[in-house]
């Protein structure tokens, strides 16, 4: 891979898995930022639309040795790519049952929390007259309370899988920090804390943080 560049927004918690991934495999990209709200929302331009048609970040461009382009949308599906690519270290652990389980945890975010607590769906809930706050602190309270009850069941006490993290994890810090954003005490999930706090010692983790990302706003 060369000439790696990721469109991401510096809160979006989905463009910050996909930085957490590329540094855990030792990929430093170029950040390409992409404002999901100034102007109605640079992902609708068509320039971008064209090279992700869902609309949305993260998107991964890079070039391969033979010089052509690719491009990449969906956080986990660059996780897949990337343990392949570049195997070391892992981000799903070898055992059949073990891997399993970390598509497991990392899918009540991806698909259990995240939609429910995204921008367009707070929106949908601001045009039905609902409130957004509690919508969204509903859905990550009850993902992440089933979150907890998964991996206390590994008999781990730091990552969920032994000596580093994995999907699960790269998919927990970003849900955990909007937790906090929606107001919920994370306080009743203990294992998913110690979770983070193991993660929060590794540099790829650090320099992924979005008040590391160089379109984070002087007040945000
Ligand atoms: N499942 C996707 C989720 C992508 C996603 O929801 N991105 C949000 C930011 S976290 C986005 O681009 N929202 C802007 C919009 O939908 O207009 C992934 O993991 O990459």
């Amino acid at each position: 891979m060369k000439n790696v560049r990721l469109y991401s927004y510096w809160r979006s918690s989905a463009s910050w898995r996909a930085r957490i991934a590329l540094g855990l495999k030792g990929i430093q990209p170029t950040i390409v930022p992409i404002h999901l709200v100034k102007d109605g929302g640079e992902q609708h331009s068509a320039d971008y639309v064209a090279l992700n048609p869902m609309a949305q970040v993260p998107l991964l461009v890079w070039d391969d040795e033979a010089g052509a382009t690719h491009t990449l949308t969906q956080s986990l599906a660059m996780m897949a790519f990337l343990d392949r690519a570049v195997p070391e270290p892992a981000l799903v652990p070898a055992d059949p049952l073990l891997a399993g389980r970390a598509w497991e945890l990392a899918e009540i975010v991806n698909s259990g929390i995240q939609p429910m607590q995204n921008t367009t769906t707070l929106q949908l809930v601001d045009s039905l007259g609902g409130d957004r706050k509690a919508h969204a602190a509903g859905a990550i309270a009850k993902g992440l309370a089933a979150m907890e009850t998964r991996a206390a069941t590994l008999g781990t006490d730091t990552f969920f899988f032994g000596t580093g993290p994995s999907i699960a994890e790269v998919c927990l810090v970003p849900q955990l920090y909007n937790a906090r954003r929606f107001g919920l005490d994370p306080e009743a999930y203990p294992r998913l804390l110690a979770a983070e706090a193991a993660c929060a010692e590794l540099a790829a983790f650090a320099s992924a943080h979005p008040d590391a990302q160089p379109d984070r706003p002087d007040q945000p």
